[in-house]
């Protein structure tokens, strides 16, 4: 049997804010159905302001995968990930229109851009690849793992709000999340004991983040 990855350890390790981060009352009031739609439209609009800082983020972390990475394959990981954020872009722009939402209008909110400067501070030539690309997993692998709970058996997600829950929640972006993993895992093995530590930060500052936007959402 493969050893258990150091990323595995690390969730077990730091669990309450893993739990935090993925099973926010936020996310819990969508899977019960009993979401406050204000909370959601202020997370669309604060999320599509996200994700258009997330896209130079992604960029910087292909960049030093083609530049650092011993392998091949994690350019083309990193690529289907930053390629797919064209499409969610798009969706984001239907989404608000489909709830009145008028991304032109929507003003940064403070945690917001606390988060965005995080991404920015993690895009410089000094950050080694294997940092960013473990705060990378860490974004995604939350929202993956948040919006599949809403999509689980027994889950009473509205109907109005499955297409969001499948965007994150999906078997596809699962697969991706895992991919990100294992690249994360295998750095992990050959890193420094410095860098190993400036990686778990760097895991323990998105889920502070992660946990401060959901608060930020609901208002
Ligand atoms: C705040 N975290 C936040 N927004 C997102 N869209 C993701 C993670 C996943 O890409």
């Amino acid at each position: 049997a493969e050893a258990e990855g150091t990323t595995a350890t690390w969730l077990k390790k730091h669990h309450l804010m893993y739990t935090a981060a993925t099973r926010h009352p936020l996310i819990l009031s969508i899977r019960d159905g009993s979401i406050d739609l204000d909370s959601f439209k202020r997370w669309l609009g604060q999320d599509y302001l996200f994700v258009r800082a997330f896209v130079p983020f992604v960029s910087s972390v292909l960049l030093k995968a083609c530049r650092e990475s011993d392998n091949n394959s994690d350019m083309e990981v990193l690529l289907s990930g930053l390629a797919s954020l064209n499409g969610e872009i798009k969706w984001f722009k239907k989404e608000a229109s489909k709830w009145g939402v008028v991304l032109s209008s929507i003003v940064p909110q403070k945690v917001n851009q606390d988060y965005c400067r995080f991404l920015e501070s993690l895009m410089g030539p000094d950050v080694e690849y294997t940092v960013a690309i473990t705060a990378l997993w860490a974004i995604e692998v939350i929202y993956q793992q948040s919006f599949a709970h809403c999509l689980e058996e027994g889950s009473r997600t509205p109907p109005e709000l499955a297409e969001t829950c499948q965007r994150w929640g999906n078997e596809g972006f699962g697969q991706y999340c895992q991919s990100l993993q294992k690249i994360v895992d295998r750095r992990l093995l050959r890193a420094t004991d410095e860098e190993l530590k400036k990686a778990e930060v760097a895991l323990l500052r998105v889920l502070e983040h992660e946990v401060e936007f959901w608060n930020m959402s609901q208002g």
